[in-house]
């Protein structure tokens, strides 16, 4: 029945979120207490701007690396064209990588879990883009604030990556279908209660994404012009064909 197809697509996303989140919930709980010592936040606000971009670029390529493997376990993704895989990581990747990011942030005190401990937005103060971080920890509040469980992050991020809008696509359909799957399966997930009203604030929260997506972009650009050598020579390659756009559909070795 189409019932005990959609609860199976269901369980496997939500199976292939559990497999690549480095953490689990129930686990970071318990980690709350440990909070970066003023000692060790004035340690990373003394780095320069580019050693704190490298290292910063480091951790976000790491949380990139586990939502790639997680798009490979969507089902219908890796029946996508080749160039297609590729555009919806390119553009939706770092957007997974937020959604992420509020099961790891403590709206009681702003914090969020980073290099093993929670860091507030003051220790990333030497990045030099204080409005985009302060936009980021403002986004992981207002997500956080829907409660949403460890099922429904799982079906929103599939769904933030499947993105049919995404300029680059070369078979917009195909992708249109496969969403059209995530979508029932995440309705099938809210359904009773509040579903539509939930539903509404979640794709609220998609335009946001959008934005701090942008933001992103548009501060790599003006780091890459003060610190030329950094982006080219010292980091990631993965974070470097994710994020730098320079051949809009080059091929992604790393991946
Ligand atoms: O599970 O992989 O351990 C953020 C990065 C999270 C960026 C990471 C980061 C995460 C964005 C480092 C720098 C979110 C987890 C840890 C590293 C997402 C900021 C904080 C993952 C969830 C919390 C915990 C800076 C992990 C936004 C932007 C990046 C620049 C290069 C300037």
């Amino acid at each position: 029945t189409p019932d005990t197809i959609l609860k199976e697509l269901c369980a496997s996303i939500v199976r292939s979120h559990r497999e690549t989140s480095q953490y689990r919930v129930d686990e970071l709980q318990t980690l709350r207490w440990k909070i970066f010592s003023r000692e060790e936040v004035h340690a990373y606000q003394s780095k320069t701007v580019d050693e704190m971009w490298q290292h910063c670029a480091m951790r976000l390529t790491d949380a990139v690396q586990y939502v790639v493997e997680f798009a490979k376990r969507i089902p219908g993704f890796r029946q996508l064209g080749q160039n297609d895989q590729i555009c919806l990581l390119k553009s939706g990747s770092m957007e997974v990588v937020l959604v992420r990011m509020s099961r790891l942030f403590n709206p009681e005190n702003g914090t969020v879990f980073f290099d093993g401990k929670f860091a507030g937005t003051e220790l990333f103060k030497s990045l030099a883009c204080g409005d985009f971080i302060a936009a980021v920890f403002d986004f992981a509040h207002s997500l956080c604030a829907l409660r949403l469980t460890e099922q429904q992050v799982a079906l929103f991020s599939a769904l933030v990556l499947i993105n049919a809008d995404r300029p680059c696509l070369e078979d917009r359909d195909r992708v249109l279908r496969v969403r059209k799957d995530m979508e029932l399966a995440l309705r099938h997930l809210l359904h009773r209660d509040n579903q539509e009203s939930l539903l509404h604030k979640l794709y609220q929260k998609v335009t946001v994404l959008r934005s701090l997506c942008a933001l992103h972009i548009e501060k790599l650009r003006w780091f890459r012009q003060l610190y030329p050598f950094t982006v080219h020579s010292l980091f990631p390659a993965l974070y470097k064909e994710l994020f730098v756009c320079e051949n809009p559909l080059g091929p992604v070795g790393s991946l």
